[in-house]
């Protein structure tokens, strides 16, 4: 089985993210081989630091990672081929796929969405041009999607780290963070966002202690503008009850323990979207925003599913939260009221990721889909 993945950086992280992670996994755990086309090699370089931004073609954790060079030199076409976020394909090479004796499979590979409208059109093909047909192939929430990228022994390996305290303490030790122990600790990766600096002023007030890990990225600039001062890489800046910790920006598996060690997490996105949900703790997700405040809808598709189960305080508390993280005001108040459920937003984030992994993993739901197709 020959893979062939195309990923268009259009910025940040979530692209190359979702794409690194799927084409290992396809490696790792279905025999695949797989060539993962890269326009960006230095957006890849920053969650793999093995990966040279420079070379046109290398091999990484057994994928061929090639730069997807503006002028597009033949190959010939794998018999899986992934758009990934309709990242339109070479026309050269969907030409050479159009010319091969057996048809390739052709997917676009989707952006998540809980919306209900997903069921309906995951595994639909259109017809092309050339008379190839290209299927959408969407990843999901629930049995009728493409599910969630999961690696195989990924929950194994978080319950290994969350009940050993020993290994805990000395995977944080191993990126300088030694929060005291009572301390409530918190990653934070989120966008520019104003809601942040009243949310620190509430938790520099609190009662309780809290520990923030921050990896550098675009929240920065409001974190500094709070504190007052540049941060520097490793140091804590103590502020009443919070200690707020700037981290550089780390290994994508490493970033995954580091969710698996906190009590809560700030995510954005996409994948690291998913990766805390599968840390089995609570989130925040600050979402992708979209022209015409589209996401919002999506939020609230999201939190629909998220919060069947909880109880209804439970429920307000989490929207409040979410929602007054996203419109970027009114954070004090709305963690008032998230602290009053924590522990059931606790005991709930385990039961959904229980929950989740009993659907087939994107990789297996991509190789499924293909033997169907064949
Ligand atoms: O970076 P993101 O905001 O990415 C995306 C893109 O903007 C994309 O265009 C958009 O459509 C999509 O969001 C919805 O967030 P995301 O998806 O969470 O990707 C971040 C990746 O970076 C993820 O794979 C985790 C990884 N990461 C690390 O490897 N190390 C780190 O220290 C951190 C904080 C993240």
């Amino acid at each position: 089985m020959r893979w062939d993945i195309f990923c268009r950086v259009v910025d940040n992280y979530g692209d190359i993210g979702v794409t690194w992670r799927l084409a290992r996994q396809l490696v790792a755990e279905q025999g695949a081989a797989v060539r993962l086309w890269v326009d960006d090699l230095a957006a890849l370089a920053r969650i793999c630091p093995q990966a040279d931004a420079d070379s046109d073609c290398q091999l990484l954790s057994s994928v061929e990672v090639c730069h997807w060079a503006q002028a597009w030199q033949a190959v010939e076409p794998a018999d899986v081929v992934i758009e990934a976020f309709a990242c339109e394909l070479p026309a050269e090479y969907v030409a050479a796929m159009a010319a091969r004796k057996a048809p390739a499979l052709w997917l676009n590979l989707e952006y998540l969405s809980a919306e209900s409208w997903v069921e309906g059109c995951h595994g639909l093909p259109s017809m092309q041009g050339n008379g190839l047909q290209k299927f959408f192939f969407f990843p999901g929430f629930s049995a009728g999607t493409g599910g969630l990228l999961r690696e195989s022994g990924l929950l194994a390996a978080r319950d290994r780290l969350q009940s050993d305290a020993r290994a805990r303490t000395d995977f944080l030790a191993s990126l300088g963070i030694s929060p005291l122990t009572d301390a409530r600790l918190v990653s934070l990766f989120a966008y520019e966002n104003s809601a942040l600096a009243g949310w620190l002023d509430a938790l520099a007030g609190a009662d309780t202690t809290t520990h923030m890990l921050v990896p550098e990225g675009r929240i920065l600039g409001d974190l500094q503008r709070w504190a007052g001062s540049p941060l520097m890489l490793g140091e804590v800046m103590q502020r009443g009850a919070l200690s707020v910790q700037l981290l550089p920006f780390m290994q994508q598996d490493q970033y995954d323990a580091l969710l698996w060690c906190c009590d809560l997490n700030l995510v954005r996105g996409e994948d690291s979207f998913v990766r805390a949900q599968w840390a089995g703790r609570p989130l925040v997700w600050h979402i992708y925003p979209q022209q015409e405040e589209a996401h919002w809808e999506k939020l609230e598709a999201f939190m629909a599913l998220y919060c069947r189960g909880l109880s209804s305080e439970a429920e307000a508390a989490l929207r409040l939260v979410w929602r007054a993280w996203n419109a970027g005001e009114g954070m004090a108040p709305a963690w008032a009221a998230w602290l009053e459920r924590a522990d059931e937003l606790a005991a709930h984030a385990q039961v959904w990721a229980r929950r989740q992994a009993v659907y087939a993993d994107l990789a297996a739901a991509l190789v499924q889909f293909y033997r169907n197709w064949l």
